[in-house]
């Protein structure tokens, strides 16, 4: 390993909070000044198991849920070996979506306990900073209606918001909950702010492993 590894910052949150927006231009401004950075998103739909996840989002098929959460699961691991080359060649991972997703949407499904939906993510590299973007769905619903994939309703939103909540309060994890409310350049110079922070922590530090 070279002495300074990359951090692995992961942003979670609601459904429209900006995720995406932000990673982009998160890595973008990092390149800018000269650093190493490399966006991933989860689901990785391009993967033999991505495209199950895809059609299955999609309602092209249906699947049981204990199985699409452990192929959600799957298609973190099989990114893991590349997610761990590239942490130590110094290069920073900006990541949208993590096992966090994984364990609040299938949680939120009736007869699922947090401990078990965790389960399966347990010992996948551990993010150095998890960011997470919180807003009212009164704010996502002016960003647009819902698309039309799984998921995207509002009580069910708001039962995955909640386990979101449970996760948060676990200290094993650096969480930093975010006002998603303000504007996009706004929101980008905070998360600028708490990734450079983590940036130099995480450097000489090992990778940690998730919920372990
Ligand atoms: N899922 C799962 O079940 N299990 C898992 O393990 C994982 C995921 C990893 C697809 O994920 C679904 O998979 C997701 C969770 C589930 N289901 N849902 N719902 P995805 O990552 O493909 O999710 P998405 O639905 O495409 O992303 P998103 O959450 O809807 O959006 P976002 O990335 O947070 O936001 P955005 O695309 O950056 O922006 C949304 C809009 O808001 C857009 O018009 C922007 O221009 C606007 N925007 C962004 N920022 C702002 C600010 N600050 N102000 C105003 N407007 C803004």
């Amino acid at each position: 390993m070279t002495c300074r590894r990359g951090a692995l910052i992961v942003l979670e949150g609601v459904d429209r909070a900006g995720k995406t927006t932000q990673c982009k231009k998160l890595v973008q401004a990092l390149q800018q000044c000269g650093q190493r950075a490399e966006m991933l998103r989860f689901p990785d739909r391009t993967t033999e198991i991505g495209q199950l996840i895809n059609s299955y989002l999609e309602k092209k098929s249906d699947l049981e849920d204990h199985t699409i959460h452990l192929l959600f699961s799957a298609n973190r691991w099989e990114q893991v070996p590349l997610i761990k080359e590239k942490l130590e060649q110094g290069v920073h991972l900006i990541v949208d979506r993590y096992a966090f997703s994984g364990v609040a949407f299938t949680s939120a499904k009736p007869g699922f306990r947090l401990d078990w939906c965790k389960f399966p993510d347990v010992g996948l590299p551990k993010p150095d900073l998890v960011l997470f973007l919180q807003l009212r769905p009164t704010e996502a619903a002016r960003r647009g209606q819902f698309g039309a994939e799984r998921y995207e309703n509002t009580d069910f939103q708001k039962a995955v918001q909640e386990c979101f909540q449970q996760l948060i309060s676990d200290r094993s994890v650096n969480w930093k909950v975010i006002d998603a409310c303000k504007s996009v350049e706004d929101l980008h110079k905070e998360i600028k702010s708490h990734s450079e922070a983590i940036m130099d922590t995480a450097a000489c530090q090992p990778i940690g492993e998730l919920w372990k």
